[in-house]
């Protein structure tokens, strides 16, 4: 009786602190994610060996001497990520060559064998400090993958790694954040190591246990899947954990995330300023625009991730000018963009869970991050009402989930009061820690948000509303085969598109771009959209052109007969590509005559760009002849480094200029040993 009466005590018990507080639903956010979900706008500075060799990926074989700044300056980059917004640093202290930027006890590829400030220098304690003083977060990029430490491929460099990440996480105070790449070039017959994940973890749990863990698999934090700056529309935090690994090859469910998933391993979305991730001179007209910038920003900030945006440092150790331009420029949009209109205004429910005031409608436009709506306990569904107050204009939402009792929502959409009743504008499906939706400008007094499907009782924190600038889509310049030039500006309307061929900014008193313009032999483009009277433009865009293909034909690709579709690997459009069946033997070759001799600097070669990765070519050898007969070479042979998690053209300079009439390009290899086919989108020569 004693023991029923205790029972009874206890559920009642039970009952009253459930009915108090809605109950997690299903797996939750750490304390140290909560933190990092705090975040949401950091850098990542590729910085090393690369830098100097104009690698994407180094082959450990350089020699230490290569790596020597001019200016190197790591309080230039703290200052320009402060003044961008950035709220901290992520360094690649020891790239896939192994070179270490601080003078490692562990290893010879290093600062403190260059001359490098005679041997004396450490970028790491120089980017720590300077964090330290401009408020920033430090980080740590390390490459377990090593193509020079003498210990790789055995047990003993799992040893050596865990002693490497022990003195980079205890020289530089607190470590935010640490970054394991899980990219390995060896190929069939490299070196092959088995890591010790759980004690690299360990020992960064051990040294610094607040830092956040990057990879594939987390265990804290993933990659998206992709290196183009796109989370999923759909992102969920939740995966399952124990089913991916570092390289995980299924990489595309780590844009959307595991519904139900077992862990919380939330995604920061990396990627780069310009096309590599290392500086290359040939891409400072590369900078990505403000209009892609700005796209980005909504598809992993506005997409439940964390932006994790690439500064590729220069040979002197600076920030390149036109990257800081075009992040000061994003700064100032995204200024603007985040004006909130709804903060404070009435907001009602039709559900709240207990009618507790502690979980009222009104904490969805307070201040505070850490106070929240519920619905009711079970409700699935449910509408918050927002008023205005008068006719406001707006075209932006952004909505946030009180993550720390898990992610629920899985449908919602939004509605404007237009006359007399509620237009939906826009939906959405997860939510998560943070999502803002883009629709069509509006004018309204009352907005409806609806939470159409919930796993559980939704959760919202939070809700903002803006009415960001409207931005000029900034025109795209292509060039036909036969070298025509042709500049559009697609989904703007009757845009006036100025351009010069002179390497100087378009005006809107250069030339108006009106029909295709000859470029046979190559040149510099730089085009900008102008509307509204010609008083708001694009920002410039500049597009460098080699001697284009009127003259090509594509003579043989290994196959008996040259197929028809093989033109369009020379038809000048990236969009279309060629494919054929590997040999069974022999590589697979594409023969082009350039219809006259050239003189050959050097090829390029465009991957697929319909996001599928069947086919691209990994390592190539390229020969040349004057007669289509007799060839030398292979003049140039290697790999495309990373194209495989980073599809874009890959330009490769011969050793030596060739005189050539004919190109043979052979298809060694592709990203993906078990793919039936190699696909080209383009080959091209390097003639300037
Ligand atoms: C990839 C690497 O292979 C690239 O070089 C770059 O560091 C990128 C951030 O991660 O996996």
């Amino acid at each position: 009786m004693r023991r029923l009466t205790l029972l009874a005590v206890f559920v009642s018990f039970s009952l009253v602190s459930l009915a108090q507080t809605p109950a997690p639903y299903g797996a939750v956010p750490s304390a140290r994610q909560l933190a990092w979900h705090k975040l949401k706008y950091y850098a990542f500075v590729h910085f090393n060996m690369n830098t100097f060799t104009n690698e994407e990926w180094g082959h450990g074989t350089e020699t230490p001497d290569q790596f020597n700044p001019t200016q190197l300056d790591c309080r230039q980059w703290a200052k320009v990520a402060k003044e961008a917004g950035m709220e901290g640093i992520v360094i690649t202290a020891k790239h896939h060559d192994g070179f270490c930027l601080w003078p490692s006890k562990y290893a010879e590829h290093s600062v403190k064998n260059s001359k490098w400030r005679d041997g004396k220098g450490d970028v790491l304690k120089d980017l720590s400090e300077a964090c330290k003083e401009y408020g920033l977060k430090f980080g740590v990029y390390l490459s377990p993958w090593d193509r020079n430490h003498p210990a790789y491929g055995t047990p003993e460099y799992n040893e050596v790694f865990k002693k490497t990440l022990q003195e980079v996480l205890t020289q530089y105070g607190d470590v935010f954040e640490v970054w394991f790449d899980g990219a390995n070039g060896e190929g069939p017959n490299g070196k092959k190591q088995v890591y010790d994940w759980p004690g690299f973890i360990e020992t960064v749990r051990k040294y610094q246990p607040n830092a956040v863990i990057f990879s594939d698999a987390g265990p804290d934090i993933r990659w998206v899947g992709n290196e183009d700056g796109y989370a999923g529309e759909t992102n969920w935090s939740t995966l399952n954990r124990d089913k991916v690994y570092p390289a995980y090859p299924n990489y595309w469910e780590l844009t959307l995330g595991h519904e139900d998933g077992t862990h919380w391993v939330p995604t920061e979305v990396n990627c780069s300023i310009r096309p590599g991730w290392y500086y290359h001179a040939s891409e400072d007209n590369k900078v990505k625009s403000l209009e892609h910038l700005v796209d980005i920003y909504y598809s992993s900030i506005g997409r439940n991730g964390n932006w994790l945006l690439n500064l590729p440092v220069d040979r002197r150790g600076l920030v390149h000018e036109n990257d800081v331009k075009q992040l000061m420029a994003l700064k100032a949009y995204t200024d603007k963009a985040t004006h909130n209109l709804a903060g404070g205004k009435k907001i009602t429910s039709n559900s709240v869970f207990s009618k507790a005031p502690t979980f009222a409608a009104s904490n969805v436009l307070d201040n505070s991050r850490d106070t929240y709506w519920a619905a009711a306990e079970g409700a699935k569904q449910a509408t918050l009402d927002i008023d205005l107050g008068k006719p406001t204009t707006l075209n932006r939402l952004l909505i946030e989930e009180y993550i720390a009792l898990g992610q629920r929502v899985k449908k919602f959409s939004v509605a404007a009061w237009q006359k007399d009743s509620y237009q939906t504008i826009a939906s959405g499906t997860t939510i998560g820690n943070r999502r803002i939706l883009r629709f069509p400008t509006v004018t309204t007094s009352k907005i409806r948000v609806t939470i159409d499907e919930s796993k559980a009782s939704p959760l919202i924190r939070h809700i903002e509303m803006y009415n960001a600038p409207e931005l000029i889509v900034t025109p795209v310049i292509s060039r036909n085969k036969e070298g025509m030039v042709t500049i559009a500006c697609p989904k703007t309307t009757d845009p006036v598109i100025t351009y010069t061929l002179d390497g100087s900014e378009p005006t809107a008193q250069s030339q108006r771009f009106t029909q295709a313009v000859a470029l046979p032999q190559g040149g510099v483009v730089k085009a900008r959209a102008f509307v509204d009277n010609m008083k708001k433009a694009s920002s410039p865009v500049t597009t460098e052109f080699d001697i284009s293909s009127a003259k090509w034909t594509v003579i043989s690709t290994g196959d008996a007969s040259p197929k028809k579709e093989a033109a369009r690997l020379i038809d000048g459009n990236a969009d279309t590509f060629w494919q054929q069946r590997k040999q069974p033997e022999n590589p697979t070759s594409v023969v082009l005559d350039l219809g006259e001799s050239l003189p050959l600097k050097g090829f390029t070669y465009m991957p697929r760009q319909d996001g599928k990765k069947t086919g691209i070519v990994y390592r190539y050898a390229v020969s040349v002849s004057e007669d289509g007969k007799t060839w030398t070479g292979p003049i140039s042979q290697g790999a495309f480094n990373n194209i495989n998690n980073n599809p874009v053209g890959q330009a490769i300079r011969f050793d030596k200029p060739q005189t050539a009439r004919f190109l043979k390009f052979d298809a060694l290899e592709t990203t993906e040993a078990s793919d039936a086919t190699v696909s080209i989108a383009e080959l091209g020569v390097l003639t300037r």
